[in-house]
């Protein structure tokens, strides 16, 4: 109790001194800036100096990179100088004066510096002079805070400050009268004193603010930068240390930054950690010299990649074909209204697909590749089959069926794995597999085991709250027999997908009979079994799509309807791409896009470039919507590129042939999908 007490006490003396403090600090500002009515020169808030010289509305620029690196992103510049500049009287509207005193605090990453060589992290310079009023400079393990007073000019320099050390760094360099302040990592603070007390009459008319640079070429930064804020009239450190991650405590970081958020690990589980250098954009040719030799350059406008020899840029790769635009192929007249289209490739014999249709006597289909187009090969029966899946096990192929109804009404629902027969060239009926209300089979592989996943979606008229059933096969009796029961709400489709030597199965949790605002849960395969590791609430969800780029790893859900408990619906809803954050090793919203009742999405890939298609089938009135083709523009997400006019529009899927490549689509509302050729320049 006594030891409370007195700790409570402390506590409140702590901070009467630092509200004293920041009296003192805006009672200097007062007496700085007044001349006339008093005003402060700038806003007394954090000032973000690194989002004044970002593209506008997020389009892409020349010169200005996003990487991602360690978890974290910030830019690279490799534009001009001038690019990257403002005019002082954008922060100094009142009056222009640079404030007595301040705090700076930057975050950047820095690959080591060779002796020599100093960069500038930013400056202000006045009218065409080259002497900085103010600046920030770094050199290998040293960093100086330069500037110039009446007559003379001052560099102060804090030596053994490693912050070239390729790693992340926030660093608060904080200036109040006499002293100089520099706080790395919110670790222990290195306080130099100055000769004189910066000066309160500092004028910036006609001075101009350069990011990453001293106006010229030589000297830009090259690192990273992800954070870069004035603050003035006082002490940043106190506002962002202590931090549970000092090297990215952040007081303003530009919003494009942010897709990717520092949360402290909430897990422990051992995530492979790899490092993701991804360059986005660059219009212009990026300096190369005897520095980036052997640096990498992707132009997204040329569509090439580039080597720097020390001299000059080399192509390395030749301009890769571009998608231009999508044209009918072919009609394929159906069974029925069809839910799902599976295409694969049988070596030797050929490309096939097999169509999931509704209608119970006319079964199902599955056609192949034959001079071009598709051609019925071969009818199986069905019954309300929604998807199927191919795989193998060994030599063996099989194509299963998710049947969503029984043979006869009231008999137990059973869907089938089929197997491919290379004497009658056929697919044979092989295992039967109770089922409830099936809508996905997933098929894959951990460490040279096969598996296969049921989605059930209901049993009877009413429970959607059931289990989902996970098969293994059996190399001794060659059937599928029961590994593990997940308990999953009106599931609708399985994902699997593994991340270095990681398994995961993700599900697509529809309905729990009373609300589609539900959790629909990511596992990973620890010990044998799947087990829960991360919970989305989604919105009556029935596809999840895993794909990569580069090195990032993304899961994009198609959310099909919001039906919330109250009985509101709503069809045009957000379908959300969520990316795996390093850091905090989960997934974390990356974009948002509007879609109307989506049921599918589908990832491909044209030349260098990346895809996602959407399948939009209901809006709340009409099933004639437009599907959309978004193509990744890397720093802006997902945009749109191509809309097609679709009815019912259910499933996706690309696929290639030695004559290019190809996108179907299915209809759940009439017995016509169609095939679109992919046009290339
Ligand atoms: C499959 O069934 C459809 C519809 O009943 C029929 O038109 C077609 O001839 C059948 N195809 C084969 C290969 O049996
Ligand atoms: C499921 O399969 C895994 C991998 O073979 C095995 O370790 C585990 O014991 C199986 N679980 C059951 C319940 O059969
Ligand atoms: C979709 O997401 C965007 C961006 O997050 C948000 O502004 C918008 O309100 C959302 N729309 C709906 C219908 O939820
Ligand atoms: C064709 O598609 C497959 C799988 O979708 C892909 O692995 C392959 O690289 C593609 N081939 C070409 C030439 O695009
Ligand atoms: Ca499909
Ligand atoms: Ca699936
Ligand atoms: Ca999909």
């Amino acid at each position: 109790m006594q030891w409370l007490c007195v700790n409570g006490a402390e506590r409140v003396e702590t901070l009467m001194s630092e509200l004293l403090l920041l009296a003192c600090v805006l009672l200097s500002w007062i007496i700085t800036c007044q001349s006339g009515p008093w005003r402060p020169c700038t806003d007394l808030l954090p000032l973000d100096l690194l989002s004044r010289v970002l593209p506008v509305s997020s389009r892409a620029q020349d010169g200005i990179r996003m990487v991602q690196s360690r978890g974290a992103r910030g830019f690279q510049f490799s534009g001009s100088p001038q690019l990257f500049s403002f005019p002082a009287s954008q922060l100094f509207i009142n009056c222009n004066f640079f404030p007595a005193e301040f705090s700076i605090v930057f975050t950047l990453k820095m690959p080591q510096m060779a002796p020599e060589k100093s960069e500038y992290i930013f400056t202000l310079l006045e009218g065409d002079s080259d002497e900085p009023l103010l600046g920030l400079r770094l050199s290998q393990n040293k960093f100086q805070f330069l500037q110039k007073g009446h007559s003379s000019r001052k560099r102060i320099t804090f030596k053994a400050v490693g912050l070239d050390d390729n790693r992340w760094h926030t660093v608060v360099l904080a200036v109040t009268g006499r002293y100089t302040i520099l706080t790395v990592d919110c670790g222990t603070p290195l306080e130099l004193v100055l000769e004189k007390p910066f000066p309160d009459d500092l004028d910036t008319t006609d001075s101009t603010f350069f990011i990453a640079s001293k106006r010229r070429w030589n000297g830009l930064f090259s690192g990273l930068l992800r954070q870069l804020v004035l603050l003035p009239g006082s002490d940043a450190t106190s506002q962002i240390c202590p931090s549970s991650e000092p090297r990215l405590s952040a007081l303003s970081v530009p919003q494009a930054l942010l897709h990717l958020p520092i949360k402290p690990s909430s897990t422990d589980l051992p995530l492979h950690p790899y490092e993701a250098e991804v360059r986005v954009t660059a219009g212009v040719s990026p300096p190369c010299s005897h520095s980036e030799e052997g640096q990498l350059w992707f132009n997204t406008l040329k569509k090439g990649l580039f080597l720097c020899d020390g001299i000059m840029w080399l192509t390395m790769l030749q301009v890769k074909e571009k998608l231009d635009y999508v044209e009918d192929h072919q009609d394929l007249f159906t069974n029925s209204e069809t839910f799902d289209i599976e295409v694969f490739h049988i070596p030797s014999v050929g490309l096939f697909m097999a169509t999931a249709n509704r209608d119970s006597d006319l079964g199902s289909g599955i056609y192949k590749w034959t001079d071009g187009r598709f051609e019925r090969y071969q009818n199986i029966s069905t019954y309300d089959a929604q998807a199927w899946q191919y795989f193998t096990v060994g030599k063996k192929k099989f194509l299963v069926v998710a049947n969503c109804r029984s043979k006869d009404a009231g008999d137990q629902e059973q869907s089938v794995i089929y197997k491919w027969s290379s004497r009658k060239l056929k697919f044979i009926r092989y295992q039967t597999l109770n089922t409830h209300s099936a809508r996905d089979w997933e098929a894959f592989n951990i460490q040279e085991e096969t598996f296969l996943a049921v989605a059930n979606h209901r049993q009877g008229e009413r429970n959607h709250n059931i289990d989902s059933v996970i098969y293994k096969w059996n190399p001794d009796t060659q059937f599928f027999e029961v590994n593990q029961t997940i308990p999953t709400t009106g599931a609708y489709d399985w994902e699997f997908f593994s991340i270095g030597p990681y398994y995961f199965l993700v599900v697509a949790n529809t309905f729990n009979g009373r609300s589609t605002v539900i959790d629909s849960t990511i596992y990973i395969w620890l010990e044998g079994m799947f087990q829960p590791y991360q919970s989305i609430t989604t919105f009556g969800a029935i596809d999840w799509e895993m794909f990569q780029i580069e090195n990032r790893v993304f899961l994009a859900v198609a959310n099909s309807q919001m039906l919330t408990e109250e009985g509101k619906i709503l069809y045009s809803i957000n379908s959300t791409i969520y990316e795996l954050s390093m850091t905090s090793q989960t997934f974390i919203r990356f974009q948002d896009i509007e879609t109307n009742s989506a049921l599918d999405w589908e990832y491909f890939t044209v030349g260098d470039d990346k895809f996602l298609v959407v399948a939009n089938s209901y809006d709340g009135s009409s099933y004639s919507l437009n599907s959309v083709i978004y193509r990744w523009q890397g720093y802006e997400g997902f945009i749109p590129v191509h809309r097609l006019s679709t009815n019912g529009c259910r499933d996706w899927e690309f696929f290639n042939t030695t004559d290019g490549s190809y996108l179907i689509y299915s209809s759940a509302r009439a017995a016509l999908s169609k095939v679109l050729k992919l046009r290339t320049v």
